[in-house]
């Protein structure tokens, strides 16, 4: 087989549809094709889906407001899952000692993760609102442990500190991705336990993954505003002090897109409303 590849290069029209070929694909790579996601590419994406990220479009600006408890109310609800539990991939770790001798048991990808009530874990859910409000003093942590993520799926306010943290010996490194526009990529390593301390300044959705562990990754949601959360092993999410009013509420899942439901906020008072993804 080998003898008639090199036969079949010896034929100059063949020769010559080769080079095409390849010029081609190199042309197609130059416009952006290819695997490896270059800021740019990022960018781009992010630019033509501005409204994809989930309240999105405003950034930090001046006059931040503030919250009124006499004006405001609560939204509570749940995020269910309709349908067989799908089953996430076991990560192997085998080919990563470093790994594999910290973790002793089988863990799985967090992409979609059906809590046993039939509820979701790790859905982002917020308000979507350009109103901007001060961030809180307290920072918001994302962790390395035993070689993933801890959380999944975290949320903070755009000024906000995050602190990234990895209480592995083992070296990472940390690489975050943002979908917007505003705030930067990064790449940097963490060869031993400790801190970082970044702060993100607009609306985003950030993809966060070590390039030494291709099955660690987290998601980060940022917000100019404090109406939002995560849900946790129960599918439930509370905010509390949103301006009394009519909103439109996001869901955002890494997979399975993005839903909304219109939530009316009486002072006061709990607002209760519900999701279901399926796949
Ligand atoms: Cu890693």
């Amino acid at each position: 087989m080998e003898r008639r590849g090199i036969m079949k290069l010896a034929n100059p029209r063949l020769t010559w549809a080769l080079a095409l070929t390849i010029t081609l694909v190199a042309v197609a790579a130059a416009c952006g094709g290819g695997d490896s996601r270059s800021r740019e590419a990022i960018r781009g994406r992010a630019k033509k889906n501005a409204n994809a990220v989930a309240g999105g479009g405003a950034e930090t600006a001046g006059n931040p407001k503030k919250i009124d408890p006499a004006n405001a109310g609560t939204i509570s609800g749940v995020v269910k899952w309709e349908g067989a539990k799908p089953s996430m991939e076991t990560i192997d770790m085998s080919g990563t000692p470093e790994c594999a001798h910290v973790v002793k048991e089988m863990i799985t990808q967090e992409n979609i993760v059906v809590n046993d009530d039939n509820t979701v874990r790790f859905a982002f859910v917020s308000i979507d609102t350009a109103d901007v409000y001060d961030p809180p003093s307290e920072a918001a942590v994302i962790d390395q442990v035993g070689c993933r993520y801890v959380p999944h799926v975290f949320a903070l306010m755009s000024g906000q500190k995050l602190k990234i943290k990895s209480s592995d010996s083992t070296g990472h490194n940390v690489h975050y991705m943002p979908f917007g526009d505003v705030n930067e990529e990064e790449n940097f390593a963490m060869t031993t336990a400790g801190t970082r301390e970044r702060t993100f300044t607009s609306n985003d959705w950030i993809k966060f993954k070590c390039d030494l562990h291709p099955w660690m990754g987290a998601w980060c949601a940022v917000r100019t505003h404090p109406f939002f959360a995560v849900t946790g092993t129960d599918g439930k999410f509370t905010i509390a002090n949103v301006p009394a009013g009519t909103h439109k509420l996001v869901l955002k899942h890494e997979v399975l897109g993005e839903q909304s439901v219109t939530v009316t906020v009486e002072a006061g008072k709990t607002a209760t409303t519900e999701f279901t993804l399926k796949k």
